[in-house]
């Protein structure tokens, strides 16, 4: 395992964000519940290998830990958080992905909330598919059994629930990115809104 939180040269906090210490919770309704015995992840679309998990095959899968900062839209940034969970890479490796994928849509347990991800954006070491946070598995107001975490993204593209990652030739917007938040959501680049991409 290895802490990947980037040392790169720039200021930790991302133009417009404000640090917090505690962590707030926020979803489209309800906090959803998923049960744990009957949890099954479906890996479809274009991939060579479509793949359905049950809970015990994705923690034995388990291969990276990260340590990073997540920065939500709303302005918030919490510095160091850490995750544990599944790269991409080695999800890749598994269901292996056709040349005509180009994005990953996940679709979770909170009456089907969607975000869509480039598939670059999870081929870099800090993503994983969570299984735990600070050391235990993930609770369901953050999302557990699995959840997203893409820090290098404002975290409405972090899915929380995740029931299925669809392989996709082309891009479809998601929830939030329906509701006016950028499809490109690059905090570095402060993309907020759909009007900035
Ligand atoms: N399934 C699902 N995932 C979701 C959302 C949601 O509504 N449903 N909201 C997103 C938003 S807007 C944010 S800021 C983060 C919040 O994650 P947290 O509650 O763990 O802080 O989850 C993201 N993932
Ligand atoms: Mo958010």
């Amino acid at each position: 395992m290895v802490n990947t939180n980037n040392s790169e040269d720039r200021p930790r906090l991302p133009p417009g964000q404000h640090k917090i210490r505690r962590f707030p919770v926020l979803q489209k309704g309800s906090i959803a519940h998923v049960n744990r015995d009957e949890y099954a992840l479906s890996i479809e679309g274009e991939v060579n290998n479509p793949k359905r998990f049950d809970l015990n095959t994705l923690i034995e899968l388990q291969d990276r830990e990260i340590t990073e900062d997540i920065h939500c839209v709303t302005s918030w940034s919490k510095f160091d958080t850490t995750w544990k969970g599944i790269s991409f890479e080695k999800l890749f490796e598994i269901v292996k992905p056709k040349p005509t994928a180009n994005f990953i849509e996940f679709t979770c347990a909170d009456g089907g909330f969607t975000t869509t991800v480039p598939i670059e954006r999870t081929k870099v070491p800090n993503t994983l598919l969570a299984l735990s946070y600070e050391g235990k598995p993930i609770n369901d107001k953050h999302g557990g059994p699995v959840r997203a975490v893409i820090p290098n993204l404002y975290f409405y593209k972090s899915a929380k629930w995740v029931k299925k990652i669809t392989f996709l030739r082309e891009d479809r917007l998601g929830y939030w990115e329906r509701g006016g938040y950028s499809n490109k959501a690059d905090p570095w680049k402060e993309q907020r809104y759909s009007h900035q991409d």
